[in-house]
């Protein structure tokens, strides 16, 4: 397997609305990530991948781009951003930028063209088709935002495609022209010195021909319809040769729905697509038949075996991207750890997983503090439009429970991960001195950088131990992955092996001791406990402890 740079990579995901205000207006800002950048260096991560800044009017937070080549308003200005790239560089940190090409926003120059008439040369920029004779959308796929994908627009008397919002229009990449208009634009970008892109949902933008509908339901996951849809591979290739193979840089593509077979497509090195793909297998564990918002209990051996089968399945060929949450997810210490009494071991726990599986290992800001859900009991308090639109969906106008459509937006709601980051116990956790967008996590008192800096045994120094732990093992990069104790309910036990070297890693998920056996020649007794996190020790021949974590080097 090539040894690259970004395989050895640790990268630190920033979501900018809610990272650092610099100017009192409550929005986080491009000149506050700039003054957070020696945090970010003493952290050790060698990546930023930052959240859409283009401009945007922001019915999803700058996933909707109305100017691909400008910086939205509330962020700040191109020159904020450049400075940001500059203070990036000059620290040996590099920038990978969002990539939102599935969709654009409607008020992008680009729709407003498209609308205005069906002859207009941007029509085919977009997807636009007839409704049936009886009145209802061309056809029966849902949005991932709720309701019909379909917008009818009187305009022209046609529907527009909307696979998320209906201010997020999908754009047309069977057109040649949009193609290239997408190809500049991220030219633009490399030649301002980017290093890479995450591409949002990317195994998207190719829709089955004819559109057809899934079933008679009125509304229905269209997903086979597009995902990885019949020309996806084609176009990436396409980009690859465009665009990406004249950079040295680093590619993500934000993949749902897609397998470990696809997976090995899109980033088997000798086809020429893309480096890494971020799976979702792992975040659905704990969603029941009904989707994500039927929120079910899940148990470590469904964790593992999902977690195994990537990890064994890109083995040879491609690469895993590690993450446990993201802008879109729960907290991860919430969601998989122990936010209670546990939070703390739990999270350096989780922590220790990410980090010494095999792939390139994502951070997601305020992960390095432990960071949790937030439970606001008023729905006004939400921001995020999925809320929002499932709420009205499913209470307003479904009649379910108030109550119970709560706790599961408590469970897995986007704005769990939204709340500002914590920076110290001063007033709004010293995010903003004006008032944030989305109400702080009260837990802030406790929980900020201000604390986890102090604190040599905080959560935060446990992330840096770990970082350079990697930087200093290939191992932990390169080394095969072998899965053990498949059974066992609560420890997650692997190792990894590289050339005549062995670790063990032991991971307890459960609040309570676990006793294990291994094999003689996997005993870790009498070895070197390279890290772990609880107080030294760490001896080989008592249980671990309610979400202990050891690694040790037993060849
Ligand atoms: O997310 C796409 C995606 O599939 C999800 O993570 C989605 O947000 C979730 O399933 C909803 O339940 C990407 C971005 O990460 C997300 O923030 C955007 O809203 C979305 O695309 C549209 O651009
Ligand atoms: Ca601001």
């Amino acid at each position: 397997m090539k040894r690259t740079f970004w395989k050895e990579a640790v990268v630190y995901q920033i979501y900018p609305r809610s990272f650092k205000d610099s100017n009192g207006d409550g929005i986080g800002d491009l000149k506050g990530i700039t003054s957070k950048l020696d945090y970010l260096k003493e952290l050790g991560i060698d990546v930023v991948w930052i959240s859409p800044v283009y401009k945007s009017p922001n019915d999803d937070n700058g996933y909707d781009i109305s100017d691909y080549y400008d910086i939205m308003d509330e962020f700040g200005t191109m020159a904020d951003w450049e400075e940001l790239l500059e203070g990036l560089h000059s620290r040996g940190i590099k920038l990978m930028m969002d990539l939102v090409v599935n969709h654009s926003s409607d008020e992008h120059p680009w729709f407003a063209q498209s609308r205005s008439s069906k002859d207009n040369p941007y029509r085919d920029y977009y997807i636009w088709r007839k409704g049936n004779p009886d009145g209802t959308p061309p056809n029966n796929w849902a949005s991932f935002f709720s309701g019909s994908a379909w917008q009818y627009d009187e305009t022209t008397d046609e529907y527009y495609l909307h696979l998320f919002s209906r201010k997020q229009p999908d754009l047309n990449w069977e057109n040649p022209k949009l193609r290239s208009s997408i190809y500049h634009m991220m030219k633009f970008w490399l030649d301002k010195g980017v290093d890479g892109f995450r591409m949002d949902v990317i195994n998207v933008i190719s829709k089955a021909e004819g559109l057809p509908s899934n079933g008679t339901a009125p509304l229905a996951d269209g997903g086979r319809y597009y995902i990885n849809g019949p020309h996806i591979h084609e176009y990436l290739h396409e980009m690859n040769s465009e665009v990406l193979s004249k950079y040295s840089i680093m590619t993500v593509g934000e993949m749902p729905g897609v397998t470990v077979e696809e997976a090995k497509k899109y980033t088997a090195e000798d086809r020429e697509e893309l480096q890494m793909v971020f799976q979702f297998e792992h975040m659905n564990v704990d969603s029941g038949p009904g989707g994500k918002w039927d929120v079910a209990e899940w148990t470590l051996p469904q964790l593992r075996e999902v977690l195994d089968k990537w990890q064994l399945g890109l083995a040879e060929e491609g690469w895993n991207s590690l993450y446990l949450n993201n802008h879109d997810q729960p907290r991860m210490v919430s969601r998989f750890g122990n936010d209670g009494e546990y939070r703390v071991p739990s999270a350096k726990m989780l922590a220790t997983l990410l980090h010494t599986l095999k792939g390139t290992p994502y951070i997601y800001q305020g992960e390095e503090l432990g960071m949790t859900n937030v439970s606001f009991e008023k729905l006004e308090d939400y921001r995020d439009i999925e809320i929002h639109n499932m709420y009205k969906e499913k209470v307003t106008d479904g009649g379910e429970d108030h109550a119970k459509i709560l706790k599961a937006i408590h469970a897995k709601g986007r704005d769990n991960a939204r709340t500002p980051m914590q920076w110290s116990s001063e007033a709004n956790a010293g995010f903003t001195t004006g008032t944030p967008w989305i109400k702080v996590n009260p837990n802030y008192t406790e929980i900020n950088a201000e604390q986890a800096l102090a604190d040599k045994d905080s959560i935060f120094h446990y992330y840096k131990r770990l970082i350079t732990l990697r930087k200093e093992n290939p191992i932990m990069v390169y080394g095969d992955y072998t899965p053990l104790l498949p059974n066992n309910e609560q420890i997650y036990a692997y190792t990894r092996t590289l050339e005549g070297e062995q670790w063990l890693v032991l991971l307890n998920f459960s609040a309570e001791e676990a006793s294990f056996e291994l094999p003689e020649d996997l005993n870790p007794a009498g070895k070197t406990l390279l890290i772990g996190n609880y107080p030294a020790e760490g001896r080989a021949d008592v249980p671990l402890r309610p979400y202990e974590a050891r690694v040790y080097r037993i060849k």
